[in-house]
């Protein structure tokens, strides 16, 4: 990260505080068991997870399940990702005030769930014109995660090799497989295996994937993405979308809050016909 945030995530590229070691790599019981049950109850009644899913090929022979969306909204998810745990710990890694760029559950369905190719996010960031990379993403695992259900891998330290080239694989953006090779033996692969509740916190240069799912056990997760306000995107139509103040609230909003979800306010993502990175790696 930018000079001005935390030592850990400074070195590993993902972090909760900034006393973390590699072996605690996670934040354990970010949400607790009422908190996160009821994230899951409410995305598993959402109508606008179902009808705004898109998928993408995943150049492996099946499709993600992806629902994003812009403005975190007033509902149960909008609480979680503008709640001081989250986002209050979010400011503290990116070193100043923030927007909620976006939100998205990520669903890899039991034996048909794709995978996530090796990939930056700001190797798509970059191309919807933010210039710096002072952007990352908390991870919330909604559902278990392991390496059978396709939990997140990262190569801890690989954020210090900056923005890679990246390339269009399948209807993904994908970081080029030879330097993710080399990368992957300076920076040996962590998998990032949750509970339901846990979350990682991760740079947007930090090199991830995730495999297919062909376990029997579905794995939802819920991501939440932040930008420091003073990096707003060169292109208008962008930052008209994404910069929108975060108004946080305390932790006690989400307990408050009735787990059911509300589309109203939201802005949602149309899956790769709308993708500006894709296109451009098109031309
Ligand atoms: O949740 C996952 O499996 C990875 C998602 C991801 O890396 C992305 O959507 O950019």
């Amino acid at each position: 990260m930018t000079s001005n945030t935390g030592p850990a995530t400074h070195r590993h590229g993902f972090s909760y505080q900034d006393n973390l070691s590699t072996s605690q790599l996670k934040a354990q019981n970010l949400l607790d068991h009422k908190e996160v049950g009821k994230l899951r109850e409410a995305f598993e009644q959402d109508e606008g997870i179902k009808s705004f899913s898109y998928g993408r090929d995943d150049g492996e022979g099946r499709r993600t399940n992806t629902t994003l969306w812009h403005r975190p909204g007033d509902d149960i998810t909008g609480l979680v990702a503008r709640s001081e745990k989250v986002a209050g710990t979010m400011e503290k890694l990116l070193g100043g005030e923030l927007y909620h760029d976006h939100a998205k559950v990520v669903i890899k369905d039991p034996f048909t769930g794709g995978a996530h190719i090796w990939h930056l996010d700001y190797g798509y960031w970059y191309l919807d014109g933010f210039l710096f990379p002072e952007m990352a993403t908390a991870w919330i695992a909604v559902d278990k995660a392991d390496k059978t259900n396709g939990c997140l891998k990262i190569l801890p330290g690989s954020h210090h090799a900056g923005r890679i080239a990246h390339v269009k694989v399948g209807d993904q953006v994908g970081a080029d497989v030879e330097r993710v090779g080399h990368l992957s033996r300076a920076c040996p692969l962590m998998y990032a295996e949750l509970d339901p509740g846990d979350a990682i916190f991760f740079h947007c240069n930090l090199l991830h994937r995730s495999d297919q799912n062909s376990s029997q056990h579905r794995r939802l997760a819920y991501l939440v993405a932040y930008n420091r306000v003073t990096n707003s995107s060169v292109y208008e139509k962008i930052h008209t979308l994404r910069g929108n103040p975060l108004n946080k609230v305390s932790n006690s909003a989400i307990t408050e809050c009735p787990s059911k979800t509300n589309i109203q306010g939201k802005v949602y993502f149309g899956g790769p016909k709308e993708d500006l990175a894709l296109r451009k790696l098109e031309q």
